[in-house]
């Protein structure tokens, strides 16, 4: 669906303007002590995963409407996401959701994958939703339920998703879990806490030596008086309980509103306990929007956290990934414009002087602190990310492009306009 040559024909269309653009900026960065061609090498090399649930039409509990063409097998998503890599060069990898991935096939999937430059990232257990086969209910909870039999039961089926994830070359197991309460008096806190904490052991045991178990929490939703991992507080008590191959993963909309994600980054990347981070955005609660669509700032400022923590601290490598559902835009447009949001608030935490800002803060001087900050932020790097995404051979804007190659309508096309993502 997307030709070479015709790539190559939209990129001389807008090069011209691009030159001009990053000419401009280049010289600017040059001026103040910039080594650009370092920065575009370490935004060349940022790659977000693209979760395998995030390329069909999202829908809330009041409806769904799809726009065609999605991809209803694991084929079509990695296929789906080789586009979005081709036109951005960042998204060259993937997060696969069991059951709803499971791949017939290991060696055919991993060969289509590779040949589109895509990496399996983390996997992701699902006991949230009962499988039209299942034995036993997750109604009233899974790892923490009260039932042995039903705890077993997601205890294998998280062993089962490590097991799929080591065939196609993963590093990691994602646990969100949906356990809570929604009335007082439901759960016995500290039962469901040891409970998880149990099931949870048994998980970690089945990890492979270079494997990460990454921890998500949640305030609130599905259930709405508790969560069983509400907070990255208990998040980080069971992976520090867990052991070293256990860490904390933080997903954007899983915050009470104006919670300081930034200093959350900051504490559990200094306890080396940060193993990866879910984007999206919201303006209330987990509201699935398009990252830096509502609090573009707090991005940026989350950025300046793990620039400096992946600098000076021993924290693990991080799994990036997109966390969202799309309800009213096309999914890979959606997605194209997150990864760039992304890429922008990653390029901008890059270019603030850390040596200055720590000489401020160690001074008291807060306006100072400030403006070194803002300094950053209100510096448009569009052109420094275009350039880093075009000698890579990704697209001069890559929204633009995809409607250029009218792409949603050859999706249509090829998979028909009631194809439907499957676990949606
Ligand atoms: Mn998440």
């Amino acid at each position: 669906m997307l030709d070479a040559n015709e790539l190559k024909s939209f990129n001389d269309e807008h090069s011209k303007e691009h030159q001009r653009n990053w000419d401009h900026l280049g010289e600017r960065l040059l001026n103040r002590g910039h080594d650009t061609e370092g920065l575009i090498e370490q935004i060349c090399a940022f790659q977000v995963a693209i979760p395998s649930w995030a390329l069909g039409t999202g829908g809330t509990r009041f409806g769904r409407f799809p726009s065609g063409g999605e991809p209803s097998n694991l084929r079509d998503k990695i296929k789906d996401v080789g586009i979005l890599h081709a036109l951005n060069k960042s998204s060259g990898a993937i997060s696969l959701h069991i059951p709803w991935d499971i791949p017939e096939d290991y060696d055919s999937i991993r060969e289509l994958a590779f040949g589109l430059d895509i990496k399996f990232d983390a996997v992701n257990s699902n006991t949230f939703q009962d499988q039209p086969n299942s034995v036993h209910s997750y109604k009233f909870g899974s790892l923490s339920h009260v039932d042995t039999a039903v705890r077993k039961e997601a205890i294998k089926h998280n062993k089962e998703v490590i097991d799929h994830g080591v065939q196609l070359g993963s590093k990691a197991l994602t646990v969100w879990l949906a356990d809570g309460s929604s009335f007082p008096g439901q759960h016995n806190f500290r039962d469901a806490f040891q409970r998880t904490l149990e099931s949870l052991e048994e998980i970690y045991d089945h990890l492979p030596a270079d494997w990460k178990l990454l921890v998500e929490y949640k305030p609130y939703e599905p259930n709405f008086y508790s969560m069983v991992i509400p907070d990255w507080g208990t998040s980080h008590l069971l992976a520090s309980k867990l052991g070293d191959k256990a860490t904390s993963l933080v997903d954007l909309g899983h915050h009470l509103p104006n919670t300081n994600i930034e200093q959350i980054v900051a504490l559990l990347m200094h306890l080396n306990k940060l193993g990866g981070f879910h984007f999206n955005d919201s303006k209330y609660g987990d509201d699935d929007l398009t990252v830096g669509s509502i609090k573009p700032y707090q991005l940026f400022l989350i950025f300046c956290e793990l620039v400096q923590g992946m600098e000076d601290t021993d924290n693990p490598e991080l799994s990036w990934m997109i966390d969202a559902s799309h309800n009213l835009k096309d999914p890979m447009e959606d997605l194209l414009q997150s990864v760039e949001s992304i890429k922008i608030a990653y390029a901008r935490a890059l270019l603030v002087d850390y040596d200055s800002l720590k000489i401020a803060q160690a001074s008291n001087d807060i306006a100072q602190s400030q403006r070194i900050l803002q300094e950053a932020f209100r510096t448009d790097v569009r052109p420094l990310v275009m350039e880093s995404i075009y000698r890579k051979g990704g697209a001069l804007d890559s929204l633009t492009a995809y409607r250029a190659f009218d792409i949603r309508n050859q999706l249509i096309a090829a998979r028909g306009i009631d194809s439907k993502s499957t676990g949606l």
